[in-house]
């Protein structure tokens, strides 16, 4: 079996790699990415060296090139992680997330109708429903919940979510989409706000709290939503769509606090800033399809899983203070310095 994932270099593509390899290690395995600032290839070093593993720089917007892989490697399955993925940046140039997240997405579709694949996946986000309130405990998103979009980004992941089942109502591709929640775990690129705040934290610098800091997200670890992934691919129904979360919502102020305990940090390094435009209040997913069709649940708890990523992010200071050391430190001044 040969398997390309798209966008493998970054965060959940390349926990993805590590677990594939390791689980199926038989199977080939070809990452394709464009290398953009998200991507790093010291995430893929562990597999680099690995014989089933193949690693190929290129756009998934290349029709060329991406036609010269599938030509070359006749790939079973495609998982696409490749993204623009960051909403803040998505507020500040919509253009790229158009072109990366739709037209992208495209472009490897085409590829698997020209060259036949038995599964093509799409890896999207539960922020294709927009959000819910916070007075309403009781609600979740469920697959059947409306696409409502607020951002640029979550309008083009629904875009791209839309075309997908459109290929397979349309031309047949064997298509499905899983729909996750907020992942955390090693590897996170510290834009983000739990590798975000374990770095300022770390460096004794503001730790900014958009707006309040009431805003609730779902948190998985990042190795269950691998994990479901890989039982979607193999046993999911086509044409199906499955929401992938644990049930643990939390508060950003809470969660910043609990890295300012754990890596003993003063909670006087927290500084509430300008709120995100269009700010989503509340992600929540209801798991239930996906646990009564595959038997999947998070194992990961977050108490343990947050202790295990602030323990990585301690023991591998080198690969995210290469990234803060770079073009990083220019968004992080446009993004936050007179926020
Ligand atoms: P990321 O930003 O860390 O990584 C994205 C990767 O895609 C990078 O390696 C980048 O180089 C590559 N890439 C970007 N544009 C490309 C292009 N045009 N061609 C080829 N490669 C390209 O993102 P992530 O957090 O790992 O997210 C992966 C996927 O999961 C995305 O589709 C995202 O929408 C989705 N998702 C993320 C989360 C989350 O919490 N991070 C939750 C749900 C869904
Ligand atoms: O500096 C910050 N301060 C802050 O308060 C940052 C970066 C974020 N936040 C808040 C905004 C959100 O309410 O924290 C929350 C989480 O923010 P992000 O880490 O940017 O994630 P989010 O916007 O929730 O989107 C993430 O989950 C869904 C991923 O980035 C998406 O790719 C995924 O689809």
């Amino acid at each position: 079996m040969t398997i390309i994932v798209t966008g493998g270099a970054g965060f959940i593509g390349g926990n993805f790699i590590h677990y594939y390899l390791k689980k199926h290690p038989v199977d080939r395995v070809i990452c394709l990415d464009k290398l953009t600032y998200a991507g790093n290839l010291s995430t893929l070093k562990p597999v680099m060296d690995n014989p089933n593993f193949r690693f190929v720089k290129a756009d998934i917007c290349d029709r060329a090139a991406v036609e010269r892989l599938f030509d070359e490697e006749h790939p079973d399955i495609v998982v696409n992680f490749a993204a623009e993925s960051h909403v803040d940046r998505s507020i500040e140039n919509p253009e790229i997330f158009l072109q990366t997240n739709i037209i992208g997405t495209e472009v490897l579709m085409d590829a698997c109708r020209k060259y036949g694949i038995t599964r093509y996946h799409q890896v999207s986000t539960d922020e294709v429903y927009g959000d819910l309130p916070l007075d309403r405990p009781d609600l979740f998103f469920t697959e059947q919940t409306p696409i409502h979009t607020s951002s640029p980004y979550s309008s083009s992941k629904a875009g791209a979510d839309l075309l997908v089942l459109a290929y397979h109502r349309t031309y047949g591709l064997p298509v499905t989409i899983s729909r996750c929640s907020n992942n955390y775990g090693p590897y996170h690129f510290p834009e983000k706000l739990i590798p975000l705040m374990i770095a300022n934290a770390l460096n004794d610098k503001p730790l900014p709290v958009y707006g309040e800091g009431i805003n609730v997200r779902d948190w998985l670890y990042v190795e269950d939503h691998c994990k479901a992934i890989d039982l979607i691919i193999h046993d999911g129904r086509v044409g199906e769509v499955y929401n992938i979360g644990g049930h643990n919502e939390m508060k950003n102020i809470d969660i910043v606090k609990l890295i300012c305990k754990e890596l003993g940090k003063p909670e006087s390094l927290i500084t509430y800033v300008t709120d995100r435009k269009g700010h989503d209040m509340r992600y929540a997913i209801d798991p239930t399809k996906i646990h009564n069709e595959l038997g999947w649940l998070p194992e990961t708890k977050f108490a343990d899983g947050i202790k295990k990523t602030i323990k990585w992010y301690l023991e591998n200071r080198e690969w995210w203070e290469e990234i803060i050391s770079g073009e990083y430190q220019n968004y992080y001044e446009k993004m936050y310095a007179r926020r």
